[in-house]
């Protein structure tokens, strides 16, 4: 059995159907992943994470390596037993977190030395010890560890860190492979990076392409470029990647964003938004993205999405929702995420079955149409 099956492509773009058959879940691609950094996806249970049908869900290695630490969540038989999530997981390398850390870390070709947020104390991530903390933490998916660029950065930098990162996925792989590799239902993805020079994309997409990962991420996206360039940068790596091998675009993003990338070919996305965003008073919804603490919600009886069948949206109204944000109350984070949740799921949902239907163009143009955007 392999780990991908493709099970349909869509004639007139790059969108695909297909299914991830991991050792802990199947996963209906294209699919989004909810964040969990902190091993929870905050503010909800794990009972509703999966009954939104979400079987898999992303970790932070960088956070959970300092607080509680990999060699304890591994005697609690990893990640997915510790914290009673019964679906699929991923970690996240920490290629990313670290590098935001800014005037705390260093890289060197070893890797990066940074300093904890917690307690300043002082670490050293290169990939053999990240293979080492994620091998601990035993998510179904683990990434190779990488350097994301900011943008800016210069072609020289970009060239400079991505011959690095390549340097890093060929030992990242080695650790990998010598811990028992794949088969120890670990499975390791490579990433993509080259920030947005196209000559670096390509050769970062067909040099990690010709590496032994089950999987390829596309990563240094949504790091505050427009988007048009995100969809450029998107557009001109799918082609370069091996048809059979899911592709995972990181970090990525509105419900917009996510039907582009599933036009150009992405299976898997992650995004803080939706959970992040309801917190903040910023729902999705069917009529585009709306904020509960506007005045026009205050006497609205109606729910905050009449499209909306959620259990939040059949049983509240939107200014009850907006009465809870207003007073500070815990249940609106709770029903907020929810509802984001809700409706990312139900977006890719809707996507897969246009994908099915070979009717994605279509499908994109309405979402867009109903959201209020034009389409690229
Ligand atoms: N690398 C890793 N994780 C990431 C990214 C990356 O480039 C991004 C880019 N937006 C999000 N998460 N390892
Ligand atoms: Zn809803």
């Amino acid at each position: 059995m392999s780990l991908f099956t493709l099970q349909k492509s869509a004639s007139s773009c790059q969108a695909r159907r297909g299914e991830l058959q991991l050792p802990r879940a199947t996963v209906q691609t294209p699919a989004f992943m909810p964040v969990g950094t902190q091993g929870t996806v905050k503010a909800m249970t794990f009972d509703e994470v999966w009954e939104l049908g979400y079987r898999l869900i992303l970790g932070n290695t960088y956070h959970l390596y300092l607080r509680p630490g990999s060699e304890r969540v591994a005697r609690f038989g990893g990640l997915p037993k510790f914290i009673g999530w019964d679906g699929a997981m991923l970690t996240d390398s920490g290629g990313y977190q670290v590098f935001s850390l800014k005037d705390l870390r260093k890289i060197t070709e070893e890797g990066v030395t940074f300093r904890s947020t917690l307690d300043g104390s002082k670490h050293l991530f290169s990939p053999e010890r990240v293979m080492e903390i994620e091998h601990e933490l035993g998510a179904d998916i683990i990434m190779a560890f990488d350097e994301c660029p900011p943008y800016p950065a210069t072609w020289q930098y970009t060239k400079d860190s991505l011959d690095r990162t390549l340097r890093w996925e060929e030992r990242c792989l080695a650790r990998h492979n010598a811990l028992g590799g794949d088969s120890t239902g670990h499975l390791l993805f490579g990433i993509v990076q080259g920030g947005s020079y196209d000559d670096l994309r390509a050769q970062s997409a067909l040099a990690v392409s010709a590496m032994d990962f089950p999987g390829i991420a596309i990563g240094g996206v949504s790091v505050g470029e427009p988007v048009e360039e995100m969809r450029r940068i998107t557009a001109l790596t799918t082609p370069l990647l091996p048809a059979h091998k899911p592709r995972y675009l990181m970090g990525v993003g509105t419900p917009s964003d996510l039907l582009d990338g599933i036009y150009y070919g992405i299976d898997m996305f992650d995004c803080v938004l939706p959970t992040r965003m309801a917190r903040n008073g910023a729902l999705y919804t069917s009529q585009g993205r709306i904020n509960i603490s506007n005045a026009r919600w205050t006497d609205e009886a109606g729910p905050i999405d009449p499209e909306c069948d959620c259990k939040v949206c059949r049983l509240h109204s939107a200014a009850y929702l907006r009465h809870l944000h207003q007073s500070k109350e815990i249940l609106y984070s709770r029903l907020a995420t929810y509802h984001n949740l809700a409706y990312y799921a139900k977006v890719m949902e809707g996507a897969r079955a246009a994908i099915e239907q070979d009717t994605f163009p279509e499908y994109r143009r309405a979402c867009y149409a109903t959201w209020g955007l034009a389409l690229p």
